[in-house]
């Protein structure tokens, strides 16, 4: 990096540290959106770097994407991608002259690497989905516990960094490495609550795709989204994707932290889910995304002009790749193929258009994905106590008048 751009990379930083710091912790709310299920009411507030987002909780902050954002385009811009975060202590300074990233635990040579020196490396790039584990979980029935989110917990972005392997590798792991743990610079207010820690096994970290990301979609990270630096882990649920990292330690044992044993387990079973209201015999930490697809052109509970209609949205799943996309205006009972749209690798969300003949009176438009390994989404929702997972094929009730 030239001197000017990193004055401007550091300055960018710091500004956004501390506007979230001076700034209120709840902003001016400017609007009142409502989300489709009970006690959806949520003030859209602008925080530093971001536009009016739907706030779920100011402390820490955590916004949701306006649904129709999904239709400007297969990239979710920086300021409206979604942000979240489990503890109130999150950072709101950081020299980015200082920041260093420890590499430590069962390696030969811990490292405490600047963010010159980690940009210096040879660097690799990835469009890639993060999406929260309980994306949608607002529409769970019977409800659960847990942040009520609607369908905006989700986003799509460029990214740029260093492949972890290339990290692990200049540390040099020692025999017996099993797992790799992840910290980042927020914590919790009280010290009893466990910090935000995550871990991938040794294989997966060193898979050459896991990324130490700067940068999404041609700039510096975002503040809420993990500034300077985050893990991406592509395919994979967004509670891996640890942001502000600060500390990467190889362990020669599973990871027992509470973020792992206890949080973000979902039932070990085929369908990873139960029947309502009831608790999974045995749990393993989520993985993989369901398959999921959305139509972003048309509100739910819209009335449009009858006759010929363009309908348009996206569809993703954990990384086999979406194979075909269909869509049915009668209810589920008639199904027809949608043209994929561009194709941004087998972790993006890949865009999709069908023109549909509406006839007067109500239709329920379902849209429903199939990727590469023939996984595909249930008619009816799937239910697991933690409202995880949620991929049911999704309906957008119209009117043609
Ligand atoms: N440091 C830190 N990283 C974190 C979290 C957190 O609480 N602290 N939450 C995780 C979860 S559960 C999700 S869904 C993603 C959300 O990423 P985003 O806020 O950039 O959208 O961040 C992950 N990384
Ligand atoms: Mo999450």
């Amino acid at each position: 990096m030239v001197d000017r751009d990193r004055r401007a990379f550091l300055q960018r930083g710091v500004l956004a540290g501390a506007a979230l710091a001076s700034a209120p912790w709840r902003a001016a709310a400017e609007e009142i959106a409502t989300l489709p299920f009970g006690n959806g009411e949520r003030p859209l507030v602008a925080y530093p770097g971001k536009r009016p987002l739907l706030q779920m909780t100011s402390r820490p902050p955590q916004l949701e994407t306006p649904f129709r954002v999904f239709d400007e385009g297969v990239i979710t811009p920086n300021d409206a991608f979604f942000v979240r975060y489990h503890l109130a202590d999150i950072p709101v300074a950081i020299d980015p002259e200082r920041y260093r990233l420890e590499v430590k635990g069962h390696v030969k040579t811990p490292l405490a690497l600047s963010l010159a020196e980690i940009r210096a490396l040879p660097a690799s790039e990835i469009v890639a989905v993060n999406q929260c584990s309980g994306n949608s979980r607002g529409f769970f029935a019977p409800r659960v516990a847990g942040g009520q989110l609607a369908n905006g917990a989700m986003g799509n972005a460029r990214w740029t960094g260093v492949p972890l392997r290339t990290v692990l590798d200049k540390a040099g792991l020692r025999r017996g490495a099993v797992q790799v743990a992840f910290d980042g610079l927020d914590g919790p207010v009280i010290p009893e609550t466990p910090d935000f820690v995550k871990a991938l096994t040794l294989d997966h970290a060193r898979d050459g795709e896991v990324m130490l990301a700067y940068a999404m979609n041609g700039e510096d990270l975002p503040w809420l989204n993990g500034y300077p630096l985050r893990l991406v882990v592509p395919g994979y649920y967004g509670t891996y994707w640890v942001k502000h990292l600060s500390a990467i330690t190889v362990l020669d044992k599973p990871f027992d932290g509470f973020w792992m044993t206890s949080a973000y387990r979902i039932p070990a079973n085929s369908c990873a889910c139960t029947e309502p209201g009831e608790a999974p015999k045995a749990t393993v930490p989520i993985g993989r995304f369901t398959v999921r697809s959305f139509v972003t052109n048309l509100a739910d509970g819209a009335t449009l002009p009858a006759g010929e209609t363009p309908l348009r949205g996206i569809a993703f799943d954990g990384g086999e790749g979406i194979a075909e996309v269909a869509v049915s205006t009668d209810d589920g009972r008639t199904w027809t193929r949608a043209e994929l749209g561009e194709d941004l690798g087998r972790y993006s969300f890949r865009p999709w258009t069908l023109r549909v003949d509406l006839t007067p009176g109500a239709h329920a438009v379902r849209v429903r994905a199939t990727n590469r390994a023939g996984q595909s989404q249930p008619l009816d929702p799937l239910w697991n106590p933690a409202g995880y997972l949620r991929n049911v094929v999704e309906t957008v009730r119209v009117r043609a008048a």
